[in-house]
């Protein structure tokens, strides 16, 4: 009997994105749960008791539960190694390691943007009631509701804080570009999970009002460009995709 794949997902998340790329390149179907997190669905008790750290994306195959994209894009290349996404070498491995870590850190500079200049506004097209009741209908732990206002408040980041993230995510584009001379891919010479774990964010970049400059990051456009050319890699922007 086939086991049963389900993803708890959610549009815009660059974290459940390479997960939805890793299946679509190993052709595995699943079903996907959506988790509304303007609605704070991923800090409901149901939800939590699947992932503690209450963020998507998490992967439900047959009774296993597997969070953290990095440990569920892994554990999917071991149980389903065909096509491999993880490089073999030692070396190769650790680079796209290195590289999953180097996304890890990139979204903790990403996420304040995210919540000032897209979740903020989105939510503000509601009333200041109905987000927190909304909100409340998800969690009453004050720490997370508090969050919520702050986004709605426009209280996420101060100015200053601003331009550092930014001018931390715009040296993120001048590390990659000085990692692409002479190479298509991150890592190994092949389209790899190092190229898939940090390449969702960096396309996200001008949702946050950060424009990807040819002249600057010609190599990382490039680059992007080789991976939205890659059918399944474009269809993983689409939490179902058809
Ligand atoms: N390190 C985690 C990060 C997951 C994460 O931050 N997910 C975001 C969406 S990309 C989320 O759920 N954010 C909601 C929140 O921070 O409450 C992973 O890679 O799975």
């Amino acid at each position: 009997m086939t086991e049963t794949m389900t993803l708890y997902d959610s549009p815009g998340s660059p974290c459940a994105r390479r997960v939805r790329a890793v299946l679509l390149e190993k052709g595995i179907a699943w079903t996907t749960r959506l988790v509304d997190l303007t609605r704070l669905e991923q800090k409901r008790p149901e939800y939590l008791a699947l992932n503690p750290n209450g963020v998507v994306p998490t992967l439900v195959h047959g009774d296993r539960v597997v969070y953290e994209s990095n440990v569920i894009t892994e554990y999917l290349d071991d149980v389903f190694p065909e096509p491999p996404l993880y490089p073999q070498d030692p070396w190769a491995r650790a680079q796209a390691k290195m590289w999953q870590a180097f996304e890890l850190a990139m979204a903790k500079e990403f996420r304040p943007l995210m919540y000032l200049r897209v979740i903020g506004p989105y939510d503000r097209l509601r009333s200041r009631e109905e987000v927190l009741a909304d909100a409340r209908r998800s969690t009453d732990d004050p720490a997370h509701l508090d969050w919520v206002r702050r986004v709605y408040d426009d209280e996420v980041v101060s100015p200053t804080e601003v331009r550092h993230l930014e001018s931390l995510l715009l040296q993120r584009l001048d590390r990659l570009e000085a990692a692409l001379p002479g190479r298509d891919w991150l890592v190994g010479g092949r389209y790899s999970i190092a190229d898939l774990s940090v390449a969702p964010r960096v396309q996200m970049y001008p949702m946050v009002q950060l424009p990807l400059a040819p002249e600057r990051h010609r190599r990382v456009c490039d680059w992007l460009g080789r991976l939205a050319a890659r059918p399944s890699f474009a269809r993983s922007e689409n939490v179902q995709p058809g």
